[in-house]
């Protein structure tokens, strides 16, 4: 099983997803066997029912939303390297990554990047705002049913007071990073991949 898994993945594919998205080769070939056997059709992608039996994704309850990250706009199949870019943003940041080459182009696992993934669960219809309705839809998926719908709407506007700056109602991006400032956004949104 595993022989034939790692036997479709080439040298080259390897060490191109390597430069892409920092996993080592070890890290790399496990993912690839992990993604081989959620990939039940056996094409070659996985589908959202494929990440549905993923159990961390099936208990998050922002599991569908993290699902849908994954998948490029108007697609329902994802291919490894579409699947590893995405967990690239998990990526713990690495000691050796703190001083890099600024000319290298900013790691999919940049605090920004990981910032704009976080922001992108919460802003559905992508018009890059966080409107009320779509903050309120997050809230109810992470309170669950045991607080009013009068109570969700009040901590809606209250964090959109807080966080829009320039008074039209929604979060933007830069106001979104701007409240997020002082919390370990790199710690937080980071996955321990076994090296
Ligand atoms: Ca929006
Ligand atoms: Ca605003």
């Amino acid at each position: 099983m595993g022989s034939r898994a790692s036997s479709l993945l080439r040298e080259e594919d390897i060490e191109e997803i390597k430069k892409q998205t920092g996993f080592s080769h070890s890290q790399i070939t496990r993912l690839y066997s992990r993604f081989h056997s959620l990939d039940k059709g056996e094409n070659g992608a996985l589908s959202r029912e494929d990440f549905q039996r993923i159990p961390e994704l099936a208990i998050n309850p922002l599991g569908d939303r993290i699902i849908n990250a994954f998948f490029p706009e108007g697609e329902d199949q994802v291919n490894f390297r579409g699947f590893m870019r995405t967990l690239a943003h998990f990526r713990p940041v690495e000691d050796n990554e703190k001083n890099k080459d600024p000319t290298s182009g900013e790691p999919l696992n940049s605090r920004t990047n990981k910032l704009f993934f976080a922001f992108q669960l919460y802003d559905l219809d992508r018009d890059d705002k966080i409107s009320r309705d779509e903050l309120l839809q997050v809230l109810r998926m992470m309170v669950g049913v045991n607080i009013s719908d009068e109570q969700l709407g009040s901590i809606a506007d209250r964090t959109i007071q807080e966080a829009d700056t320039n008074g039209d109602m929604c979060i933007s991006f830069s106001e979104f990073t701007k409240v997020l400032e002082k919390v370990d956004v790199e710690q937080k949104m980071s996955i321990r991949f076994l090296h």
